[in-house]
């Protein structure tokens, strides 16, 4: 039988990779397994808690109706991370500003807390995105310089998919791997080592339903996908999504709407660690114009159209947008 490797093992293994000090990415990333696993539980027995499905009664800075899991998850995510101490502010999708935990820590957090959370009480797949950076602004707190380097200055990347099983997906620019939470030992063992997608996919993935509202050169693209007899799956939850286009191949569209000028995702905590995690996969990630990594960020919250996925179907997007 093939030789159990458990994420803790693991990242004490690669820790030579890690730019930075030893030992800081192991308690950076202790905070993401520890919290995924108690948010795995809310999540799974959601349906029969009382207090837990639908929506809080508040609005996040988004202006979108937070759910309970939301808020849980948050506040799950950012006390795991307040408590190892490498962390020193959190940017999250559920609050309105940095939170900073004054700590000394040499490290700042964004995080997508719990994505797709329309889907959370109709139990279909939602994830949790977090992307790593290393402080560069001196003074007693994190500032917002810390939160405005470009995707190409995160130090790790990953995402958490609460889904038929629950895995865990990083990386810190030395490849892409995966491992899935074995509920009969309660640990994350590697199952996906090594995680690249192929440079054409099976799919893509967007929200026909706005079609009316894309340029022509998205719905060109949409035309040419189908003329090629390209599957369509889109689940509504973006890690999902992502993670079933990152294993099979395949491309997620979110270009702007009327309703979304500037795309709907998030730059901080949606694209760029989806990015970063796609382009070690093989893989591309383009705002329709520039490389989402590229991007100099202006705006915790800010929001960017988005293509990511398979390396030849997202320079098809490109070449197609461009004619
Ligand atoms: P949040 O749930 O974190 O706000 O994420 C946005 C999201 O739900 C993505 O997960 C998903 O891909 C997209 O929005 C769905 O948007 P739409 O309903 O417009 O297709």
């Amino acid at each position: 039988m093939a030789q159990i490797k458990t994420l803790a093992e693991f990242i004490t293994e690669r820790q030579h990779e890690f730019t930075y000090a030893t030992g800081e990415l192991s308690q950076l990333l202790t905070s993401f397994r520890l919290a995924a696993k108690i948010v795995n539980r809310e999540v799974n027995k959601a349906g029969l808690a009382e207090d837990i499905l639908g929506a809080q009664g508040t609005d996040n800075v988004q202006g979108e109706a937070q759910q309970k899991l939301d808020v849980y998850a948050n506040d799950m995510f950012i006390r795991m991370l307040r408590s190892q101490g490498e962390v020193c502010a959190v940017a999250s999708e559920e609050n309105d500003d940095i939170v900073h935990f004054d700590n000394g820590g040499r490290y700042v957090v964004a995080m997508d807390p719990l994505d797709g959370s329309s889907n959370i009480d109709v139990n279909v797949s939602i994830g949790t995105i977090f992307s790593i950076y290393r402080r560069i602004s001196t003074g007693p707190k994190a500032t917002m310089e810390d939160f405005m380097q470009p995707g190409t200055a995160q130090v790790a990347a990953g995402y958490i998919v609460y889904g038929s099983s629950t895995m865990l997906v990083y990386t810190t620019g030395h490849g892409v791997n995966g491992f899935t939470l074995d509920p009969s030992i309660g640990t994350f063992c590697l199952s996906h080592p090594n995680i690249t997608t192929p440079a054409d996919g099976l799919y893509y993935s967007v929200n026909e339903g706005n079609s009316t509202d894309f340029s022509q050169g998205v719905k060109t693209y949409i035309e040419n996908c189908k003329k090629s007899k390209t599957g369509a799956r889109y689940i509504g939850s973006l890690v999902a999504d992502f993670h079933r286009n990152l294993l099979k191949g395949g491309i997620y569209l979110y270009p702007a709407t009327a309703k979304s000028p500037k795309g709907k995702l998030r730059l901080l905590y949606e694209a760029n660690p989806l990015a970063m995690i796609v382009e070690q996969a093989g893989g591309s990630a383009t705002d329709g114009g520039t490389r989402i990594l590229d991007l100099k960020p202006s705006e915790l919250h800010q929001r960017c159209p988005l293509f990511i996925g398979s390396k030849n179907m997202v320079e098809g997007v490109m070449r197609t947008l461009a004619s």
